[in-house]
């Protein structure tokens, strides 16, 4: 299996080599229609992929590896429930949780889509509730900041959406995220909070997290000391799948919130784990969210490969990577409110499509998953977009902009998109030593002068970038954009025969962790297998006062 991925994937070294004798600037220059080529939209986002080393016969070839790897059969086999998550016999329903069809949708013959309704309706009743005061403190008091507490799957999410949809928060709710097991990060974040209006939510699958755990007892003990024990569960909700963990933390039932084993962490945030987000931005908001990335479904489940957004995205990722050997993606939204977007996707495209081993369980014979890396648009450029432009590496880059900002400052926005435009441009168009010693020779530069200087002004041009282009960043469209993440990464992962839904990488660390725990305890215990380990504790225990 892993040979006939390899040869598959092979079929692209002619098209490689093709297009390797051209230049992006001399591909635009030949072809006005360039643009209207290589561009495709749905659900209110516009993807510009005209700014990639491909032509016509390159697309083709990927389209043909798409239909050779039965990306369709593979999309249908998840959405009708089967185990795709071989690993850990689950199935991967994450579109079930935004779905609003008659489907009668299924998992191991049991429907899913009335669980599913019956826990939405609980998130609208509790972050109605916690709006308008009806739930309120163990003081009486309307909550004004909710943390949640979680990591990884049960963090990423919600805090790049809360942070995405700022302009929907009202100003007198604060919501904070805490996952890192540093104590820095809850001390610093419980500092300013007043106990009696402090509503916790500990969002975690498992509810046995070392980090959420850690961080959770930590809060508890803080508002016990303030407010004594009885207050536990009237400032603690959960969300989890552990519903007998989650009651002897002293969570009452009526504030658990439940999701299922065919929810994946990275994939969760359409499920309950989105309910510091329903509380912020108001239920109707959150179903907003939920329709777009419902729509990006449909999209996906019946558009024809060759005008299907997530297809395409996947298939550029996939030449970007295996034909063109690039082994980075720079995701740059310039669009403030997608800070953290980077980081989210990191999670969503590393942790599902960094493996080694294929489906079957044998090693690949081909690069899979990208580096994913990203900064918020205009910042990046004054830090890292250097190498991007004149590095060795060429970085692919997504770059994904708004047409509209919720903000009255058309001045600010104005010059954000001429900059996003700008970067793509010049990272496709370079500019010649020519260009560069015509440029110098007209500012009055003496030749020994233009000598020096040119070989460094000089832009080789022809590196690769996606826009994606929305009117507005709201609810909706955020839904689209992630759902249409989420499914690039599934495309890339059957084609690279790969299990996306697993994360076993993840897992060594851990196991490690815990054994030199009691070695960081005591210096008696330090028996670390290796002389780095043992020479850091040694280390540590003299720095240690
Ligand atoms: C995501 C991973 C991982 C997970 C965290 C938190 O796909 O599974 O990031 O979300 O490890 O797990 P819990 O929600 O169980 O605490």
């Amino acid at each position: 299996m892993a040979f006939e991925r390899k040869t598959i994937l092979e079929s692209l070294h002619p098209h490689v080599k093709r297009i390797r004798a051209t230049s992006m600037r001399k591909m635009f220059e030949e072809n006005p229609a360039r643009f209207a080529d290589f561009s495709t939209s749905a659900c209110g986002i516009l993807l510009d992929y005209s700014k990639n080393q491909i032509d016509k016969k390159a697309m083709d070839a990927l389209f043909d590896i798409a239909r050779a790897c039965e990306v369709e059969k593979n999309r249908n086999k998840m959405w009708a429930g089967e185990a795709i998550n071989i690993t850990e016999n689950r199935a991967v329903m994450h579109m079930a949780l935004r779905y609003d069809g008659d489907e009668n949708l299924q998992v191991n013959g049991e429907e899913i889509m009335p669980k599913i309704r019956h826990e939405l309706n609980r998130i609208e009743q509790y972050s109605n509730q916690i709006r308008t005061g009806e739930i309120v403190s163990s003081s009486g008091e309307k909550f004004t900041d909710i943390v949640n507490i979680g990591i990884g799957g049960s963090d990423l999410g919600p805090l790049m959406v809360t942070k995405a949809l700022e302009p929907y928060i009202s100003p007198d709710l604060q919501l904070h995220y805490v996952s890192n097991v540093d104590g820095a990060h809850i001390h610093d974040c419980l500092k300013r909070l007043n106990p009696k209006t402090t509503l916790f939510i500990i969002a975690s699958k498992t509810f046995v997290t070392d980090e959420t755990m850690t961080n959770a007892k930590t809060a508890k003990n803080w508002l016990i000391t303030a407010l004594g024990k009885d207050a536990v569960s009237k400032h603690f909700a959960a969300i989890s799948t552990n519903i007998e963990a989650c009651n002897e933390f002293g969570i009452t039932k009526s504030k658990i919130f439940g999701f299922w084993d065919w929810v994946g962490g990275r994939y969760s945030i359409w499920s309950t784990i989105g309910l510091p987000v329903a509380i912020a931005i108001g239920f109707n908001n959150f179903k907003a969210f939920l329709s777009g990335a419902a729509q990006m479904d449909e999209h996906f489940r019946t558009a024809p490969p060759e005008k299907n957004l997530p297809v395409i995205l996947a298939l550029i990722a996939i030449w970007n990577r295996n034909g063109l050997n690039f082994s980075t993606n720079a995701i740059l939204p310039y669009d403030q409110h997608l800070s953290r977007f980077p980081a989210y996707l990191q999670q969503l495209d590393m942790e599902s499509n960094g493996k080694s081993v294929d489906i079957s369980g044998y090693r690949v014979g081909y690069d899979t998953g990208a580096v994913i890396f990203g900064e918020a648009g205009t910042n990046g450029q004054h830090a890292f977009y250097q190498l991007l432009h004149q590095g060795t590496d060429i970085i692919p880059v997504d770059f994904l902009v708004a047409a509209n900002s919720h903000e009255n400052l058309p001045q600010h926005h104005e010059k954000l998109l001429a900059n996003c435009f700008a970067q793509s441009e010049a990272l496709m168009s370079g500019k010649n030593l020519s260009e560069v010693i015509e440029e110098l020779a007209l500012s009055g530069m003496s030749n020994e002068e233009i000598k020096t200087l040119a070989p460094h002004k000089v832009f080789e041009g022809n590196r690769v970038s996606n826009t994606l282009l929305y009117k507005k960043l709201d609810p909706k469209t955020l839904g689209s954009l992630i759902a249409l993440y989420e499914h690039r990464v599934f495309v890339a992962g059957i084609i690279y025969n790969i299990n996306s839904f697993d994360q076993w990488g993840v897992e060594l660390g851990k196991q490690l962790a815990k054994k030199i725990l009691p070695m960081v305890k005591e210096e008696k215990h330090k028996k670390g297998k290796n002389s780095s380990t043992n020479g850091l504790l040694e280390y540590f225990f003299r720095l240690k006062s």
